[in-house]
This record gives structure tokens, sequence and C-alpha cells, in this order.
């Protein structure tokens, strides 16, 4: 096991790496900015480093001065939370290369998934069900002309150094596809200095599906469940639940089984995530994501295993704790992003907490790194915190968000709760029924 972990992360999440170190009697050491001096983890780390400026780039960014810190301190592994250096392979390798572990997959690894096109080209090898469209880049208009009349319109353009939802286009007839192909082309040779392009068949009313996979690095992998994230805002995941309330265990267990398998097959260790557009009962693969998300705590909620102990027994070489038949699906969990933001035009709301009191009782979780009298900093994204809340079955979770966001106080800046709020007594998401388009059209609605 490690003797000393160095966190190379910011907010809630570097606060949940470090208690989960301190579970497992590992010393931490976080690094951080000078902006974040006064920040929860900091102050609960055993050391802290304090690496450079506000803009991330010249400190949760920086790569020498991360890899400085660890031999300063003498760290002997890494753990990148998410965003960041989460899934930046030169860092992996960089680690690798200074002997130290890199909690997460090998750079190979980060380095596949981060090329949509190899990363589709791979899921489609190790069996899993991927969405209709060119086997990889497109070159010109008539091959993408060729591939959207055997697929059939409408049809999207993704580019290969994209994802999550940067650099698309979507053509719904021949007629826009010359547009949609430059356009497409050259905005991603601008954004990512890379204008390769794919094309796939478009999902018209798809749910945002994820398996939380595991892989041991030695060939076994097991997989926890999925989480729908079908709400989103301009690809910002809003609301996450688990289980999906569109899936049942007989689907759960297929879809799961896919994945679990490919994972071993690909030898890939640490933790992942399989992203899936559902529509009609059949799952489309659309991209992995090699690092633990922002989401994972509903997954724990419904399986009761805790997944930054299992990322760190796997890159310690321990192995998996669980075999697939011992991970049990308990109940229902959903959680709620809670955001610095106007909870109308989601303007960013930085400024000093006044006031902050979360709610508690059987069935509730808040990870939130902040406190009453916190100067939230302008440099960063705007999460303060998640509610997460589980219940023995989704009614009993969605009274039980009610009551918890009754309870919750953020006094002094915007936050979205008012949102959670209104989301928690409508028809559609008390039913589960809502699409990854339902909640823009929810807001576009609202005046
Ligand atoms: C799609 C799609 C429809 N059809 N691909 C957006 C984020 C990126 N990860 C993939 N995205 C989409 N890909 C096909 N073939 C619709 C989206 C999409 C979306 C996906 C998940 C959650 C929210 C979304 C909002 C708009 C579009």
């Amino acid at each position: 096991m490690f003797q000393k972990i160095l966190i190379a992360n910011r907010g809630e999440i570097a606060l949940r790496v470090l208690r989960a170190c301190k579970e497992l009697g590992i010393q931490t050491v976080v690094v951080h900015s000078t902006a974040d001096s006064d920040a929860m983890h900091v102050r609960l780390a055993d050391e802290s480093v304090c690496i450079g400026p506000p803009p991330s780039r010249e400190s949760y960014l920086n790569i020498h001065q991360i890899v400085a810190a660890c031999e300063i301190t003498g760290a002997d592994a890494v753990h990148p939370g998410y965003g960041f250096l989460s899934e930046n392979a030169k860092f992996a390798d960089i680690l690798a290369a200074h002997n130290i572990t890199f909690i997460g997959p090998s750079g190979d690894h980060i380095r596949i998934m981060g090329d949509k096109i190899e990363a589709k080209r791979t899921a489609k090898r190790l069996g899993i069900p991927v969405v209709p469209g060119s086997d990889g880049a497109i070159s010109d208009e008539k091959e993408a002309k060729r591939v959207a009349a055997e697929i059939g319109y409408p049809v999207i353009i993704k580019a290969s150094a994209g994802g999550g939802g940067r650099g698309m286009k979507v053509a719904r007839t021949e007629a826009d596809l010359e547009v949609a192909l430059q356009t497409a082309k050259s905005e991603a040779g601008a954004a990512f200095g890379d204008d390769a392009v794919y094309i796939e068949k478009y999902l018209e009313k798809p749910r945002h599906i994820e398996l939380q996979v595991f892989g041991d690095g030695a060939g076994r992998g097991v997989h926890f469940g999925e989480r729908d994230c079908s709400l989103q805002r301009r690809h910002q995941k809003v609301w996450e639940e688990a289980n999906s309330p569109a899936l049942n265990a007989e689907e759960r267990a297929r879809i799961g089984g896919i994945c679990a398998k490919a994972i071993a097959d690909l030898g890939y260790s640490g933790a992942g995530t399989i992203e899936f557009l559902y529509e009609n009962g059949e799952f489309y693969f659309i991209e992995m994501n090699t690092r633990l998300q922002v989401e994972h705590p509903v997954t724990e909620a419904i399986t009761g295993i805790d997944l930054v102990h299992e990322q760190i027994r796997v890159a310690s070489g321990g192995g998996l704790s669980v075999r697939q038949e011992d991970i049990k699906f308990n109940g229902h969990a959903i959680e709620c992003r809670i955001n610095a933001e106007d909870p109308r035009t989601f303007t960013p709301s930085p400024g000093t907490i006044t006031h902050f009191h979360t709610p508690g009782g059987l069935g509730i979780r808040v990870d939130s790194g902040v406190y009453s009298g916190y100067r939230i900093p302008p440099y960063y994204d705007s999460l303060i915190g998640k509610l997460i809340v589980h219940g023995r079955n989704r009614v009993e979770c969605m009274m039980r968000l009610r009551r918890a966001l009754d309870e919750f106080v953020v006094d002094g800046i915007k936050t979205t709760l008012p949102l959670f709020r209104d989301l928690v007594g409508n028809p559609d998401i008390a039913n589960g029924d809502y699409d990854i388009h339902w909640l823009e059209k929810y807001l576009a609605n609202e005046d």
C-alpha cells in the first residue's frame, strides 16, 4: 500500500479523496494555488504545497510543479481527481517515468479513449454496441455523403479530438451536409489543432446512460451498474441518478456484462465510465471517460462500495476488493450538483458564503469543501457541493430529496438549489420520464 498520496486537485473532490486516504491510513499531501490557501482540503491534509498563482495553467495544470511537489514531500502516488490532469496521458507517463504511481489507467489507455475515433473503434472491437456511422475519420464530402446515405439522415458530425459535446454539427438532409462537414472540420482544427471528424447516425431523443466499470489491470473487470445523466444543460450534468429509471435488472446485467468483459479484455486498470446513448431499448456507445466522475457517489450509495478506496487498492497492486457477484444494487440514489450560479441564467456567482447549513439524517450525503465564511474564488468551476440522497426505492429517494433541499441553506451567493426544488416537484421528473433535451426545453419554457 502507498505511504503518501499527493492529491492534484481542489474543491469537493480533493476533500473526497483526502477522506479515503485518511480511512486507509495513508499520509496526504495537497497542492494548491494561492487562491486556495484557505480551502478545507488544505486545512485537513497532513502537508500542503503551494504550486502557483490562481490560473489553472500555472498551478493545477502545471505538471513540473506537481512532480516537484511529489519529490519534495516523498509522495509515492498521485490522485488526479476529475478535470485538470485526470485524463492527461502525458502526465500519467511522466509520473511513471519518475516512479510515482498515477492513480488511474495507463497513459496508453488514456490516449486511446481521448481520441474519439480510436475509442469507438476499440469499443466496437471489444464487442460494445456503438452508434452506426463511419469506420474512422471522414476524408471528404463524397465519403460523408456515402456514409450518410448508408446510415440515413439525420446524421451528426463529431470532432475526434472533441468529446463532451464540443465540436458537433447535425445535418438533417444531404443539403446540410457540406456546411456541417466544413464547419465541424474548421472548428475542430481551431479548437483542438486536429481537424479529424467522424460521422454518426443522429439519435433524436436518447437518454444518457453511463456504466461504471473497474479493471484490475491484470485481466479482471467488473461493472457497478449505470447512472442516468440525461438531465444536462449545455453539456453540464445537473442531476444524476442510479439506477436509471429507464432500465430493468436484465438490461443492466446484459450491458454491464458486456462492459465488464470489454474492460477485462482491454487489460484496463482502475475506474472508468463507458458512456452510452440509450433509445428504444438499445445502447449505443459514444465515449469512455478514464477517470473518477463527479457523479460517482450515486453508485457508491446503491452499491455501498467506496470507489476511491477501490482506485487506490487497484493502483497499489492490491486488486479489486469485490467480484461481480458481490456487487448488489440496493435502492435508489440521486445527486444534485449545487453550483454557485444564478438558478435561471447559470451565470457564475462567486463571493463569500455568509451561512452554510447542510441537511442530515438517514440517506443524506453532502460532499462539499465550503463552509460558513468561505470566499469562493472566481478562477475555477462553480461546483460548490453535491447533495446525494439514497432511499429504498425511487419514491422514497424523491421524498427524502425534497426534505433535504428544504433544509439546505447557502446564504451570501446565488446557487442552483432553487432549480432542484422545482425539479423535485415536476411530474416528468417524478415519473423518470425525461431525455437529454428535457432540461433545456424546461428552462426555455419557464419564463
Ligand atoms: C450524440 C447525440 C445524438 N446522436 N450522438 C453530446 C455530448 C457528447 N458526449 C455526445 N453528445 C451527443 N451525441 C449521436 N449520434 C446527442 C448528443 C447530445 C447529448 C448527449 C448526452 C447528454 C446531453 C446531450 C445534449 C445534446 C446532445
